[in-house]
């Protein structure tokens, strides 16, 4: 799984003592140790995480070619305006096949490399077979660390990885189109409950204001305090992105004042805690097993009734090596 960590303990004390004085070469290595996981990326975060600031970290989700890379583009561009320094987590949980959406962020980006102000990082979810959600709670305390007071952190596709991003995050925006259909897809998909502010993003597009309609009248059974703001956008243009970016801002605020920071706070705490119990599970049990050949020895047992999931799950933890 996690080969070729050729980095000492010394080497990842000096790592962290330059990702916190922000030097940008090396928070871009130190979350290519992260993406490794293992050992020195446990040492690594153990630093980090003790000797930053919480970060307020805004999850945009929503389904793919919704625009969210472009209005996480114009975000950035406009905190940076208002003295934010911005770092970008771009998760993408799909297969390889989707890699050019990837590339086509990355050029899409372009604009900020030069800005040491922003940074932008891409994670697959391939590379993480032991919790996306896991390797982005790291990136995040990485970027963090370096002195980035904002992390946008962007999901693409509908479902799981919705609701795990929402789990790291603060406000989550839940970005929309008109010709994606009504509110009750929303509600179906279990955005309804994630979402601090909804986005109808391609607002030049026929059918935007019923869609806010639409949402509006979703939100309004919402509880007290909770109704998340609906907004219009048209990111490529980077129209009404400035106001989303208040509302960001004010959400945060909020979460401050009310104590609601602090309660989901504990919840991402101890989800984290869930995610790297379950990756370790799987480091540690599922993947050795695996290499060895006793995974395939249970299934082919289970397949013929010989042995039950349950026993398949006491073999495993008490033989995890060899094949049985
Ligand atoms: N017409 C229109 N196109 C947009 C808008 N925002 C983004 N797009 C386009 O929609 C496509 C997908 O955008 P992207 O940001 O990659 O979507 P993502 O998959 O949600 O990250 C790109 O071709 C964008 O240029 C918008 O407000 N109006
Ligand atoms: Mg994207």
């Amino acid at each position: 799984m996690h080969t070729g960590h050729d980095i000492s303990g010394a080497e990842v004390d000096e790592l962290a003592a330059a990702v916190l004085r922000g030097e940008p070469r090396a928070i871009g290595r130190a979350l290519t140790v992260v993406e490794r996981s293992g050992e020195p990326a446990e040492r690594l975060v153990s630093i980090l995480f003790r000797s930053s600031p919480w970060p307020n970290v805004v999850g945009i989700t929503g389904p793919p070619g919704a625009g969210k890379s472009t209005l996480v583009d114009g975000l950035a561009g406009a905190a940076r305006h208002r003295g934010h320094r911005v770092g970008i987590i771009a998760v993408d949980p799909t297969s390889p096949f989707t890699g050019g959406a990837i590339l086509g962020d990355r050029v899409r980006m372009l604009r900020h490399s030069t800005d040491p102000g922003v940074f932008i990082r891409s994670m697959a979810s391939r590379r993480h077979p032991g919790g996306l959600a896991a390797a982005t709670a790291e990136g995040v305390y990485v970027l963090a660390a370096a002195g980035f007071d904002l992390v946008l952190v962007e999901t693409v596709g509908v479902g799981q990885s919705e609701v795990a991003v929402a789990e790291l995050a603060g406000t989550t925006v839940v970005v929309l189109v008109p010709e994606g259909g009504d509110a009750i897809q929303v509600l179906k998909a279990g955005l309804m409950e994630i979402a601090d502010i909804f986005v109808v993003n391609k607002s030049d597009r026929e059918g935007g204001d019923r869609l806010v309609a639409a949402l509006e009248e979703t939100v309004d059974f919402a509880a007290p305090g909770s109704r998340p703001a609906v907004r219009k956008t048209v990111a490529t243009v980077g129209e009404g992105v400035d106001r989303v970016l208040d509302d960001i801002l004010a959400h945060q605020l909020h979460l401050v004042a009310t104590g609601a920071g602090r309660r989901r706070r504990e919840r991402t705490l101890r989800l984290t805690i869930q995610h790297l119990l379950t990756r370790r599970a799987l480091r540690e049990t599922w993947f050795p097993a695996e290499a060895s050949g006793l995974v395939d020895a249970l299934i082919e047992q289970l397949l013929q009734r010989a042995l039950s999931p349950y026993e398949a799950v006491e073999r495993l933890l008490g033989n995890s090596g060899a094949p049985a």
